[in-house]
């Protein structure tokens, strides 16, 4: 029987995407919050869904572990999108990538008189080109989480981080003073998976489309 296996993060990603997926008529027969366990059978025998670490659904799905995941377009863009066909905007997980700075540090005049800002980030490619293209020169230091630490203790003038209520720069003592992109979820489907499985992944796709929030 031809199968398909789907990759997602719990959390936000996973609790956001269960309502597409109930659309599609498929439900997860684990709570993956309360269970441990990495591969969740759905109510439908031929359906799969696996756990992974948000930054990792794109490789589980370039390399075709999974046909398809959910995975931020941050999480994308980092990546690099290799081998994946990205069909759908989902809508889903939205938020806003932006570079942020300490309450008391004056961004516009740093980069007004061309300062060489030092800025700390887990999104150092979508970083790097953003910079790049404002024609900024900066020290890029690479993190792996709780970024809006970096600025408070001296590693570094700004972050790219991503916000959504905007809570944690407050709770920080900072302040965004540069949009990048708007980020939201995005379904991947690795390139060979879709031209095998067509069958049972277009009806999918469909559902889904027609169950994107607005
Ligand atoms: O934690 P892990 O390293 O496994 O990965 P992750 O933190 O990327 O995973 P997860 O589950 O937290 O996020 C999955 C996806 O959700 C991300 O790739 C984004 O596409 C999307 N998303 C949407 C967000 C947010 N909103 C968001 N607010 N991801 C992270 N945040 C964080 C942000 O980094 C910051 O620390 O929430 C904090 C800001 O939130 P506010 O509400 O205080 O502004
Ligand atoms: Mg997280």
């Amino acid at each position: 029987m031809m199968s398909i296996t789907i990759a997602l993060s719990k959390g936000r990603i996973f609790d956001d995407t269960a309502p597409l997926l109930k659309a599609a008529g498929i439900v997860a027969l684990d709570d993956p919050e309360t269970s441990r366990k990495l591969i969740l059978a759905t109510n439908r025998d031929n359906v799969r869904l696996i756990i992974v670490r948000a930054s990792d659904v794109p490789t589980y799905v370039q390399y075709g572990a999974a046909d398809m995941g959910i995975a931020g377009k941050d999480v994308l863009l980092e990546h690099g999108g290799a081998g994946l066909y990205q069909p759908l905007d989902l809508n889903i997980a939205r938020c806003r990538m932006m570079v942020a700075v300490r309450d008391d540090f004056d961004y516009e005049s740093a980069v007004g008189r061309g300062a060489r800002v030092r800025v700390a980030t887990k999104y150092f490619q979508t970083a790097r080109e953003h910079f790049a293209e404002k024609g900024m020169h900066v020290d890029l230091i690479k993190l792996y989480g709780s970024m809006e630490l970096a600025p408070l203790v001296g590693l570094a003038d700004a972050i790219v981080d991503l916000v959504s209520s905007g809570n944690t720069l407050k709770a920080n003592h900072l302040k965004a003073v540069e949009e990048i992109r708007p980020i939201s979820a995005r379904l991947v489907i690795n390139q060979a998976a879709l031209k095998l499985k067509r069958e049972i992944i277009q009806p999918m796709l469909d559902a889904f489309s027609a169950a994107i929030p607005q």
